[in-house]
């Protein structure tokens, strides 16, 4: 069913229009970012509880273990962290306790298209610290970011020592070129004495990244085959679930996992909402999703290409995962 509010209409043609094209496309693709409705969502948080998935798990205790050692090379007695994306705020928590006892004063700005997802994670994150000053953000990460560069420059009392944080290996939805124009951007738009906090998730066994998005459980393929149901739901689509497959495989030359939804047939559907009917051949998929892992060498190389450098470098004992500490190479500013 359709319904024409003002906010479903935006996002449904927006929708519309990247199923449109995608299908039409040689091969088929939808773009992961229309995973997350609440259904997704939920199903995300599934995945991130599943053994196999060891991205979260790992990060987390990263930040553990890291948190006391940045705090020390922020050496600042109040700051600012400023959040990209930030769900539920789980893994935030693991930063901003140590942060609120070790200094007063401390405000968090976190960014997210989901409004929400905001108003849930700031009534829940005021109730747990009441000294945390928060200010929620309803964006994309960039113009949020700009947003609060402008709000910052009138806001008394806001400290002016700023991390900003994208965790969860987030940056690894982006192919290259889009990571490298996306660090750009922050490096655009942060200050000198600004630090970043950004996880990627590093190369490994390919069979440890294949159990990863191909969970026992079966997460990640309901996960997977969600977009279809939003299609159906949103889209007034006729796919038939059951006659479609989740592949996941780690694609070595790319560096990627990628996911799809195989047709385990030959097939026609039709999507009410574009007016159109889509042919899928038995074996034809949907690219629904990559996920970039990166090695040392290429994630110093992205980062100072961005003119940024690495202040530290966190991971764990196996090197799985990385949290990298940066700040803006200060002459790179001007270019
Ligand atoms: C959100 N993102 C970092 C996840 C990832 O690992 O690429 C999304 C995901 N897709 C399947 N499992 C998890």
């Amino acid at each position: 069913m359709l319904i024409y509010n003002n906010e479903n209409f935006i996002i449904n043609n927006e929708f519309a229009k990247n199923v449109e094209k995608g299908l039409a496309d040689k091969p088929k693709h939808i773009s992961p970012k229309f995973f997350y409705d609440k259904i997704g969502s939920k199903l995300f948080e599934g995945i991130c509880d599943q053994p196999e998935y060891y991205l979260n798990r790992i990060e987390a205790q990263i930040l553990n273990k890291s948190a006391s050692q940045i705090i020390n090379i922020l050496e600042e007695k109040a700051i600012s962290v400023i959040e990209l994306g930030n769900g539920n705020s789980q893994k935030t928590r693991i930063l901003l306790r140590p942060f609120l006892a070790n200094w007063k004063n401390v405000s968090y700005f976190p960014i997210d298209v989901s409004l929400k997802m905001l108003k849930n994670s700031i009534r829940d994150l005021s109730r747990e610290y009441p000294n945390l000053r928060i200010f929620g953000v309803c964006s994309d990460y960039i113009k949020g970011l700009i947003k609060i560069n402008e709000f910052m420059k009138f806001k008394r009392n806001i400290p002016n020592k700023r991390l900003i944080i994208f965790l969860g290996s987030s940056i690894g939805n982006f192919d290259p070129k889009e990571a490298n124009a996306f660090l750009h951007s922050l490096s655009k738009y942060i200050r000198n004495d600004d630090a970043l906090l950004i996880g990627f998730d590093l190369e490994k066994d390919k069979s440890i990244l294949e159990k990863a998005y191909n969970d026992k459980k079966g997460i990640t393929s309901q996960f997977n085959l969600n977009v279809l149901s939003r299609i159906n739901k949103e889209l007034d689509g006729g796919f038939e679930l059951s006659s479609f497959e989740h592949k996941s495989f780690y694609n070595l030359r790319e560096h990627r996992i990628e996911m799809h939804l195989e047709s385990k047939l030959d097939q026609k559907v039709r999507i009410g909402a574009i007016g159109k009917e889509f042919h899928f051949k038995e074996g034809e998929t949907i690219h629904t999703e990559n996920s970039y892992k990166y090695s040392k060498n290429r994630l110093y190389g992205l980062v100072k290409n961005a003119g940024l450098q690495v202040m530290a470098n966190f991971t764990d004992p196996k090197n799985q995962y990385s949290l990298i500490l940066l700040k803006k190479i200060p002459y790179a500013s001007k270019s």
